[in-house]
């Protein structure tokens, strides 16, 4: 009757989780045996009262085999239970592979892209941008005649067109709560650093015109034209004064490769 429930609990658990038809022929020949076990049962009822001593001491031997038979048939309820353990194992490690190679190739796409420079560091979304993807986001996009004050006192007045770079951090890379500062860096090591306060400001000012308010852009064409690729990554960082006499030229950065947030 024990072999008899288990065999049972396999033949479920076969059909509720599938196996091998190898594992299916093996439960056919079980099946068989246990019916064959069950009949041989009632026989030995009748016969029992007739039972010499050794008989019985036999009696107990085969039972003893039968407790060996169940014992082989819970062995191989768990090798089918380790089975489908293992099955579920190889499939959520192929699962796991086919994500990292996808995270592969996304990286080599990135890698691959020219004349681009990264957003990295406490954004939500890391960045990739070629000239084309800033081109693209008519969202923030903003010109504007910048007035530069110079070390030695020299002045002009440049006009600029680019992307607002708080909303340029906050909208596209997805800035993280936790930032504090955002460096600038170019593909000559020339590197500026910034507050985010700082970054987040939208109203430098040009000391000769009292109605100019300006946020910090980076810009991809200067008095109406776009950067030499050949002299380097298209992409200038200009920003305003933050007050009358303030040195801002020597803060612009040419040629950006990197923007890490920190
Ligand atoms: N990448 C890079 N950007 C830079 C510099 C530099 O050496 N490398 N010099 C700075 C200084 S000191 C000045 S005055 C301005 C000069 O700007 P200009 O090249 O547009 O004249 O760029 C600033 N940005
Ligand atoms: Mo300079």
């Amino acid at each position: 009757m024990r072999k008899f429930l288990l065999v049972m609990i396999l033949a479920i658990s076969m059909a509720l989780f599938g196996c091998s038809s190898k594992d299916n022929e093996e439960i056919g020949d079980l099946d068989k045996e246990s019916i064959n076990i069950s009949v041989d049962n009632e026989d030995d009822k009748l016969e029992d009262i007739e039972k010499s001593e050794d008989e019985k001491d036999l009696e107990e031997d085969q039972e003893i085999d039968e407790i060996k038979d169940g014992e082989e048939l819970e062995e191989i309820a768990k090798e089918i239970e380790d089975k489908i353990e293992d099955a579920k194992e190889d499939s959520e490690k192929a699962a796991g592979e086919i994500e990292s190679g996808k995270s592969e190739v996304i990286k080599e796409s990135i890698e691959d892209k020219h004349n681009a420079m990264s957003i990295e560091g406490k954004v939500g979304k890391p960045l990739s941008l070629d000239l084309d993807d800033l081109k693209s986001m008519n969202d923030i996009l903003f010109k504007g005649n910048f007035y530069s004050l110079n070390n030695f006192g020299t002045t002009a007045y440049t006009e600029f067109k680019g992307v607002n770079l708080w909303k340029l951090l906050d909208l596209k890379a997805e800035i993280l709560d936790e930032a504090s500062k955002v460096r600038i860096i170019a593909s000559d090591g020339y590197e500026m650093e910034f507050a985010i306060d700082q970054v987040k400001k939208q109203d430098y000012i040009d000391e000769t015109d009292e109605t100019a308010k300006f946020p910090i852009i980076i810009a991809w064409e200067e008095n109406g034209e776009e950067y030499d690729l050949d002299d380097g990554l298209p992409f200038k960082l200009v920003i305003g004064q933050k007050e009358a006499g303030d040195i801002n030229k020597p803060q612009w950065v040419s040629n950006i490769q990197k923007i890490i947030v920190e």
